[in-house]
């Protein structure tokens, strides 16, 4: 796509009927609606923030939002365009289980390779509770982020490798749905 048309093309709008769970209509009100918000048709970190501002006004969604914005610009040049903004909410607000799972892992795995570390759990966590700051109550054993990924790891590390396969992921997260939730920030939207 070069420049932006006003209108998705007929090979476009098929295209992203067979990769996403969208039909013809709700995928030319999200564009519209897209091109609204960002006109150039590439969405960048910035305006990518943004949108999570408006929706935690009290903390600083920032950090987390970039990780969010890695997994969705899904050919890594920097932008997500409107096939990519579609495929991620695609799978993040209707996706089954699985697919859902798939892109958990993918923000958590920092490094893309194939397991989630300590390390990289912890620095996601942070940034969750950067951006959620005091909205929410937390119990006494997940209050810090540590404690957070101490019981996380708790419940998934099977193996106590201090790190995370697909497999230990899917397993725990069914015991453990919020790290799943975190994800669903368009659900009312969608
Ligand atoms: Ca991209
Ligand atoms: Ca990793």
């Amino acid at each position: 796509m070069g420049k932006s048309q006003s209108k998705l093309s007929p090979e476009q709008l098929s295209d992203l009927q067979k990769n996403t769970y969208f039909d013809k209509k709700e995928l030319q009100q999200w564009y519209k609606g897209f091109l609204k918000d960002c006109p150039s048709g590439q969405l960048d970190k910035a305006a990518f923030g943004r949108i999570y501002k408006q929706f935690f006004p009290f903390g600083d969604p920032v950090q987390f939002a970039d990780y969010v914005f890695n997994v969705f610009d899904e050919n890594k040049n920097g932008t997500i365009d409107f096939k990519e903004f579609m495929g991620a909410l695609s799978v993040t607000s209707r996706g089954r289980l699985e697919e859902k799972l798939k892109w958990a892992f993918q923000l958590y795995d920092l490094d893309g390779d194939g397991f989630i570390t300590y390390a990289e759990m912890l620095q996601i966590v942070r940034s969750i509770y950067k951006m959620t700051g005091d909205m929410v109550k937390l119990p006494t054993d997940e209050n810090t982020p540590e404690k957070r990924v101490d019981k996380i790891f708790r419940n998934m590390d099977r193996d106590k490798d201090a790190r995370l396969t697909f497999d230990e992921f899917v397993e725990g997260s069914k015991h453990d749905p919020e790290i799943v939730q975190a994800l669903s920030l368009y659900d009312g939207l969608v």
